[in-house]
């Protein structure tokens, strides 16, 4: 989906039940919140959630998170204007197959839905907040991209992903662009081999890919401009 012009954006990267730190990254990038948990003073900018915003922490800081997104994706967004956007990450993504039986259960899909996947038994048992996730999960999408003339652009995704996949609506592309290769069924192998695909196509242009899922302790910059990594919010 392509950007208006007519917003400056600011991009969030993993929040992962962050919500206590995901609202002091809003206030310091000059957004208010009201007493009602509602995001104001936003003058020109629009806001990019990059994807994973849930799993990893307890139920109180997700279901926090969750209403908080929810609330704010219908208090910012109208038929005429959008404010908020959500990229889907992998974690939206398996927890949407888990609440959904859209996955075959078996020891190991179990074991992963309990090591990583813990969004899944709160909106298990909570069937309104189930609802809204699945709404924001509905309303994600795969890749967004700004472009400014001919000359400068700005692709996001929530997962790295090779040039060939970005910004395609085939199913593969979509699947490789919400999720990369898995660190944890790599151990040992280092990032740059695991991706090396982020220097090989590494470009010296004014066309940047934003992608979070991989955590670091900060922005990775990679050769020649053409691949950013955010600064995760965790
Ligand atoms: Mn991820």
């Amino acid at each position: 989906m392509y950007l208006s012009n007519r917003y400056s954006y600011i991009v969030i990267g993993d929040v992962h039940g962050c919500i206590d730190e995901l609202k002091l990254l809003l206030i310091t990038n000059g957004f208010k919140i009201d007493k009602n948990g509602l995001i104001t003073n936003l003058s020109n900018k629009s806001i990019i959630l990059l994807g994973d915003f849930i799993d990893k922490a307890n139920e109180e800081k997700l279901t926090e998170t969750i209403e908080f997104i929810y609330r704010n994706y219908h208090y910012l967004n109208d038929r005429y204007n959008q404010r908020l956007y959500l990229i889907r990450g992998n974690h939206e993504e398996m927890v949407y197959r888990y609440i959904t039986n859209r996955i075959e259960l078996n020891s190991k899909t179990l074991e992963n839905k309990r090591k990583y996947y813990n969004t899944s038994y709160l909106l298990e048992k909570n069937s309104s907040l189930k609802d809204k996730f699945l709404e924001l999960y509905n309303n994600s999408y795969i890749w967004l991209k700004y472009s400014y003339g001919i000359e400068f652009s700005v692709s996001m995704t929530h997962a790295p992903c090779m040039e060939k996949y970005l910004t395609q609506d085939t199913k593969v592309a979509h699947a490789n662009m919400v999720k990369s290769a898995s660190r944890s069924e790599n151990r040992g192998v280092s990032l740059d081999r695991l991706l090396s695909y982020l220097i090989d196509e590494a470009k010296d242009n004014n066309h940047y890919h934003i992608f979070g899922h991989l955590s670091q302790p900060n922005i990775r910059r990679y050769k020649k401009c053409k691949n950013y990594l955010l600064k995760l919010a965790v």
